[in-house]
């Protein structure tokens, strides 16, 4: 058959748990770079795929790689990200059963791609008909789009996700991809005001000055050069050359057509983009008292115009600020400072929203309507854990996410699989792990978090500062064991640290966070009067993402990191509902070289993603488990003592069965309420003893009734 192993398929030991002799961390590693040397980047952990990023383009993902891997069992193949996208799709079918695929690893590690992989080989391998291919042109092209508009340049991966995806593909009865669904959490808006040296701002704003039409670029006012705009060259760096902003313009622009997009949002969207670009660009200058003024205006005028909103307006609305007194307005005008906070906050506002807006159009071009019953498969794909040399509120978002994902992983996995065999009373030797639930709640827990502390010095404007927020955290966190400072630390460590900054033992190494900006960025503050003027917007898109009620509340809104935890709760109750999948990325090297294994980063990160613990529970556990009144049910058929009906209680009845199969001791256990089988190539000879028996069922059913 067309993809059976060839000799160097078989390169290394393709799945972990059968690692026979060798179970060390250094054998381990060793098998993972005795694959990767020879481009055999993925290795299995049971059902858990490793995949090493290779920096290179591999000849693995064409649709004839994907036909191989369709309905095959899982270990007949070498291992690949479409035998895990195929094995749950199966299994789903199989279950009728929501699932969920959890990508994971830091920055660069290849979590995006993997992602795109997969939903690729849904959209091109699933049964189809013509009707329900455009909702699959349409996810496959809602990539890109999101990509462009959500993803940057940073130091550590130059396609970096600077948002959160959790997408839902919907299957029909008969496995039909027919819809699909975005979530998506809290995006770096910073970035669109500020870059640090060496990255960029977001892909699609270089994508339109670079590429856009000469008329389209005209019409916008723009200039084709990113030099001219202040919001795209802080860092020097709008040309890389592994991005071709040129043909991402046009991949993107097609695909706004292919998402519902008609030609009045592609103006408005492109409109917001323009105009955030000239707002970059706008001056302001002291007047004799001290206050703004803005003297050449042009840059502003090109904001109203592609804004539709008046000049006038929006000039006041840039340089002052309206206090409302019991009966009166009064203006308070801004000093240069305070305009180009306004400024900033106004830039990041719009593009914020009109990404959120963004969202919400892909997912109606993604909808299906119809009724029937679906089942899914969640694709989760978020900010890998990051370090730079300057970490900021963002990255205690994007870190504290990771921590979250890494806590899941452990309470599903590690935690609740070893207390289900103690329930179970299987006898068990338990392997030792860290769980990093101490980490998760010294930054979210109730009134005692570094989060709630932070909310706390956000609800005392005029007195509470950056430095005022370090202090309570130094109070309230002092004696924490992943917590500290340079006034908490002895004379060595402190040397390491300023004094406006604090430091996270994280589950995946040490995070040095500044605290400048902690505060305003979780209180992300515009102005309510700039609301209002946002409200007048001719662009209909504008007009959309101010006309929430929130801009008439009077009540305070949910701070940036609350919104962001309560928002995370919620994303760790819709996967606990569901069945997990996992694919654990690795960073290959630092420097993104092809082929290149750097052995320290690699044992780093197999260390901290928990690999070898996993490995153990898997080597000593088992792959599947079933009730046995569910696993009775299904495999029945198979035994003459238990078809059709088994009186019994049906412990016994899984009993006789399996005898009668042929397991052998050692394959399997049975627990108080579940079967408990070793290996998944046991259940999987039962499934395929299953599938010819039910034909013949069938065959024999179908006999009876012809001669009626
Ligand atoms: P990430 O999603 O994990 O980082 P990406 O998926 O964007 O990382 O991968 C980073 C880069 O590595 C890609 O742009 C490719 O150049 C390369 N790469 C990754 N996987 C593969 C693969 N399977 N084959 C070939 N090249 C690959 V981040 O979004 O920064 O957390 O936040
Ligand atoms: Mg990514």
């Amino acid at each position: 058959m067309e993809g059976a192993l060839t000799a160097r398929d078989r390169v290394g030991i393709q799945d972990f748990v059968l690692l026979d002799t060798h179970t060390s961390e250094t054998a381990f590693l060793g098998n993972l770079k005795k694959r990767f040397s020879e481009d055999l980047i993925y290795t299995y952990i049971g059902t858990l795929l490793v995949s090493v990023n290779p920096y290179k383009e591999l000849d693995i993902y064409s649709k004839k790689q994907m036909d191989i891997y369709m309905g095959v069992n899982f270990f007949e193949l070498p291992p690949h990200i479409y035998a895990l996208a195929d094995n749950a799709y199966h299994t789903m079918m199989a279950e009728a059963n929501n699932h969920f695929i959890l990508i994971s690893g830091e920055s660069g590690a290849g979590k995006t791609e993997a992602s795109k992989k997969i939903l690729q080989y849904y959209a091109v391998s699933c049964p189809s008909t013509t009707l329900l291919d455009s909702v699959r042109d349409r996810m496959l092209v809602s990539n890109p789009v999101l990509e462009a508009f959500g993803n940057a340049k940073t130091l550590k991966n130059d396609n970096s996700s600077r948002f959160g995806k959790y997408m839902d593909i919907q299957f029909d009865i008969q496995g039909d991809a027919v819809g699909g669904h975005i979530l998506s959490y809290l995006l770096e808006k910073s970035r669109v005001v500020h870059q640090n040296h060496g990255e960029r701002n977001f892909h699609i704003f270089y994508q339109l000055v670079e590429g856009g039409e000469e008329d389209l670029l005209h019409q916008l006012g723009l200039e084709s050069n990113c030099q001219h705009y202040s919001y795209l060259v802080q860092d020097e760096c709008a040309n890389v050359t592994s991005i071709n902003d040129k043909n991402d313009w046009k991949t993107v622009r097609n695909a706004l057509s292919v998402i519902d997009f008609d030609e009045s949002d592609i103006q408005h969207l492109f409109g917001i983009i323009a105009s955030v670009l000239h707002l970059g660009n706008v001056q302001f200058e002291a007047d004799s008292k001290g206050y703004a003024t803005l003297n050449k205006n042009t840059e502003l005028r090109w904001v109203s115009t592609l804004l539709g909103i008046n000049v006038q307006v929006l000039q006041e609305g840039l340089t002052y600020r309206k206090i409302e007194a019991k009966t009166d307005e009064v203006l308070s005008p801004f000093t240069v400072d305070h305009a180009i906070y306004a400024r900033n906050a106004l830039a990041k506002a719009i593009y914020g929203r009109t990404f959120t807006w963004l969202v919400n159009k892909i997912n109606d071009s993604m909808e299906n309507k119809e009724p029937s019953r679906k089942t899914v498969i969640g694709l989760l794909d978020i900010y890998g854990f990051e370090v730079f040399y300057v970490n900021s509120f963002e990255q205690f978002c994007i870190n504290y996410c990771n921590e979250k994902l890494q806590q899941l992983f452990i309470q599903l996995t590690l935690k609740s699989e070893q207390e289900e065999y103690e329930a179970e009373g299987i006898g068990w030797e338990p392997v030792q792990f860290f769980n990093n639930k101490i980490i998760c709640d010294l930054v979210e827990e109730k009134h005692r978090g570094i989060i709630s502390v932070l909310d706390e010095e956000c609800l005392r404007p005029g007195e509470a500062t950056d430095f005022t927020f370090l202090e309570k955290l130094e109070e309230k966190m002092g004696s924490h064991p992943h917590f500290i400072t340079h006034k908490l630390s002895d004379k060595k460590i402190r040397k390491t640290l300023d004094r406006g900054d604090f430091r996270l033992l994280h589950y995946a190494g040490e995070v040095t966070y500044g605290v400048v900006g902690f505060i305003d960025k979780n209180n992300d503050m515009l102005y309510r009067n700039i609301k209002y003027v946002m409200r007048q917007s001719k662009n209909a898109i504008v007009r959309e993402c101010f006309a929430s009620t929130e801009s008439d509340s009077r009540r305070r809104p949910e701070t940036v990191a609350s919104q962001f935890k309560s928002s995370l709760l919620g994303l760790t109750d819709i996967l606990m509902s569901k069945e997990p999948w996992y694919v654990r990325c690795l960073k290959s090297n630092e420097s993104k070289q092809p082929g290149r294994f750097d052995d320290v980063l690699v044992r780093h990160q197999v260390k901290y993603l928990g690999l070898m613990e996993h490995l153990r529970v898997r080597r000593a556990g088992f792959a599947y488990r079933r009730r046995y009144e569910l696993f009775l049910q299904r495999y029945k058929p198979l035994c003459p003592a238990t078809w059709p009906h088994w009186r019994g209680v049906a412990a016994e009845g899984v009993e006789v069965l399996v005898q009668h199969l042929g397991y052998l001791p050692d394959e399997y256990k049975m627990g108080r309420t579940k079967i408990f089988i070793r290996h998944p190539r046991t259940l999987f000879a039962t499934e395929d003893a299953f599938e010819v028996c039910k034909h013949k069922l069938a065959s024999r059913i179908q006999a009876q009734y012809k001669g009626y």
